[in-house]
């Protein structure tokens, strides 16, 4: 097998990159080619995400892929989940919302009007989070005005082919696929009163969605497919995190830290439900057993303010090195507490969570932060674990979070097993996997997949300590 080059598009809360993979026999790399900003922007009727500015960085960063690297032969686009475009007669309605934005309570309380819960969860099989776009759907007065509503990587597809559809891994972010056929559940939409209409058809990742239109073709420098892969970020993750053992769960930490397993049947059970786990879909029909933790946006927040505040920026790296030094008792915080989903002065909400245990330096403070996130790691796959029935022996840590050594080593020390730190793109690893693969360039299963993963990238090791 010679080497293959592809495009992988990934798109972070906090930052987008536009990548080349090259991909083959015991090859298996990434060439970082932009990387740009992203995040909530207020508008008048609420936080937003700046998606034209967005869409042209994906345009430019392609173009420049396909510069430096002609061989390209297609592009894959991931993205963090739940959040959509409407659109009618091909025209975007409205700028997306941002997934923190308020409006989705009501949302909630509307739904659940009409589908308990306890429902909906033997439906759907999601865990509860307030943005589930269902509850995004129901409280934004203007789908009755849309003919198609396409999640974020593949409104992004469409944009580029002119073809409309759903992927599947992402679309199960929805809350309107039924969790044992992976259908769309048109019965659920029309009770909350979503026009099933606008749900467009569910392709598998692997598929072609179509072709560049031909003024982009012209603007990128070649004519190239668009594929797609398992388009939900979190999906790609779980592709390329190189799962050593039935045993192994995962965190794929970003913003958010993703806890769980990889199972190949649903364990739709009232436990399941209360422990709020997930059933995402993962590629190739698997699910992702998850529950979702707050991540390192804790940490993020807090240092936006702190600069703010100053005026200057921080140095992260000797912030987390002082953190580490603190000595003596940290005290925790629920790190998904429901006051700290909003943009906003993280350090003042989490001081009010920790009252007159609050540290009064910035390093002991982020100190608490990183042992609090990393004890909602540790309970959460011992949850998993006991729902699964499956003993664990360790845990791999993937995203920008397994760099952070003073965390990964915490989450090693409260779950009391090793954790094995890489690698730290996996999202865009996974992204370019399935592109391979669908380009006759990798192998055909996830696990030849994952050794691919495993023989191309060093791992680091964590031991608990006692
Ligand atoms: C991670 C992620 C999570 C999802 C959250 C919101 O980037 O995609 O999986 O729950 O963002 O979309």
């Amino acid at each position: 097998m010679s080497t293959r080059a592809v495009a992988a598009v990934d798109l972070g809360a906090t930052s987008g990159r536009v990548m080349i993979g090259r991909i083959g026999e015991g090859v298996l790399d990434l060439e970082l080619v932009s990387r740009f900003p992203n995040g909530p922007v207020e508008r008048e009727d609420g936080l937003h995400w700046a998606f034209e500015a967005l869409y042209e960085h994906v345009v430019a960063g392609l173009t420049e892929a396909v510069r430096r690297e002609p061989s390209i032969e297609s592009i894959g686009i991931d993205s963090w989940a739940v959040d959509y475009g409407l659109l009618r007669d091909g025209e975007l309605l409205a700028e997306p919302f941002h997934y923190r934005d308020g409006r989705s309570e009501r949302g909630v309380t509307e739904v659940h009007a009409r589908v308990p819960f306890d429902e909906l969860y033997s439906r759907n099989g999601l865990q509860f989070l307030p943005f589930n776009t269902l509850y995004q759907y129901r409280a934004d007065g203007r789908t009755a005005d849309a003919d198609t509503a396409l999640l974020i990587p593949d409104l992004i597809a469409f944009l580029l082919t002119g073809v409309a559809v759903a992927e599947h891994t992402n679309a199960s972010t929805t809350g309107l696929l039924n969790v044992e056929t992976s259908a769309w559940d048109f019965e659920l939409a029309e009770r909350i009163g979503v026009p099933t209409g606008i749900l467009p058809p569910l392709v598998d990742p692997g598929t072609v969605i179509g072709a560049l239109r031909p003024d982009l073709a012209e603007r990128i420098g070649k004519e190239l497919p668009v594929i797609a892969v398992g388009s939900h970020d979190t999906a790609s993750a779980v592709v390329a995190v190189p799962l050593s053992s039935a045993g192994s769960a995962y965190i794929s930490c970003g913003t958010w830290g993703l806890v769980g397993l990889e199972l190949r049947e649903p364990q739709v059970t009232d436990a399941a439900r209360d422990a709020d786990f997930t059933h995402e879909l993962g590629v190739d029909g698997r699910y992702r057993f998850l529950h979702n933790v707050s991540g390192l946006w804790l940490l993020s927040e807090s240092v936006r303010a702190w600069e703010t505040e100053d005026g200057t920026a921080i140095d992260l790296p000797e912030l987390l090195a002082a953190a580490s030094a603190v000595a003596g008792d940290i005290p925790l915080f629920d790190a998904n507490d429901p006051s700290l989903s909003a943009p906003g002065d993280m350090p003042r909400r989490i001081a009010a969570l920790l009252g007159d245990r609050t540290p009064d330096s910035r390093p002991a403070f982020a100190r608490s932060i990183v042992e609090s996130i990393a004890a909602a790691f540790a309970d959460a796959v011992q949850t998993a674990s006991a729902l699964a029935g499956r003993d664990i022996d360790c845990i791999h840590v993937v995203g920008g979070g397994s760099l952070n050594r003073l965390l990964c080593q915490a989450t090693a020390d409260r779950a009391d097993l090793p954790v094995l730190a890489g690698p730290v793109e996996a999202t865009a690893l996974g992204n370019v996997l399935v592109q391979g693969r669908a380009l006759g360039a990798a192998p055909a299963t996830l696990e030849e997949l994952r050794a691919l993963v495993a023989a191309t990238h060093e791992l680091v090791r964590y031991e608990p300590r006692g």
